[in-house]
C-alpha cells in the first residue's frame, strides 16, 4: 500500500508501530495513592464486562501522550499527566497494538462517562479481582511492579 509507505517527515508516522499498517491504541496505568485504576468496558458487545486500562486509538497528528490525555478526559472526565511508557507492546485485534503509559491524576474524580460502566481503584493485592481483557494482562502485570505494596 503506497499510501502507507514509511515517511519519517509524515506527522502521522507515530500512528504506526513497527508495521506501517498497524494502529496504535494507548492506555493509561493511572495511579492514585498506591492503587491502579481499572475500567469495565460497556462496549462493544464482545468486550463488555471485561476490565481494561482506559484509553483508545491515536488520532492522526497526535502524539501518544496527547492521545492519552484526551482519552482520559473523554472517558473519565479527568485531567491526567502522562509519565513513563511501560516497556512493551501488546497485540490487540489484527492491525492494532496496545502501548501503555503511567499517568498521574491532576484533577477530577474519574467517572465512567464513555465506553465504561464501572471503575475501580485496585491495590496491588486486588489486581486479580477483576476479569481483565487478555491483552491488558501483561501490561497490568508491568504496571503492578510500579505500584507501592499495599
Ligand atoms: N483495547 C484494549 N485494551 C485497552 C484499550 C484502551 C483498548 N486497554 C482495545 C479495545 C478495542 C481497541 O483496543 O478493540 C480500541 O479501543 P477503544 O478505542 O475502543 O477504547
Ligand atoms: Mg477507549
Amino acid at each position: 500500500m503506497t499510501e502507507r509507505a514509511t515517511d519519517p517527515a509524515d506527522p502521522t508516522e507515530h500512528h504506526r508501530a513497527t508495521d506501517p499498517g498497524v494502529v496504535v491504541v494507548v492506555a493509561g496505568a493511572v495511579y492514585d495513592r498506591g492503587r491502579l485504576l481499572a475500567a469495565r468496558r460497556s462496549a462493544p458487545a464482545e468486550l463488555a464486562g471485561r476490565w481494561e486500562l482506559p484509553g483508545g486509538k491515536l488520532e492522526p497528528g497526535e502524539s501518544p501522550e496527547e492521545a492519552l490525555v484526551r482519552e482520559l478526559r473523554e472517558e473519565l472526565g479527568v485531567e491526567a499527566e502522562p509519565g513513563e511508557r511501560i516497556p512493551g507492546e501488546w497485540p490487540l485485534k489484527p492491525g492494532y497494538v496496545l502501548r501503555v503509559w503511567t499517568a498521574r491524576l491532576l484533577s477530577g474524580v474519574p467517572r465512567p462517562l464513555e465506553d465504561h460502566d464501572e471503575l475501580r481503584w485496585l491495590s496491588r493485592r486486588e489486581l486479580d479481582s477483576v476479569d481483565w481483557l487478555d491483552q491488558d494482562r501483561p501490561a497490568v502485570a508491568e504496571a503492578a511492579l510500579r505500584l507501592p505494596q499495599a
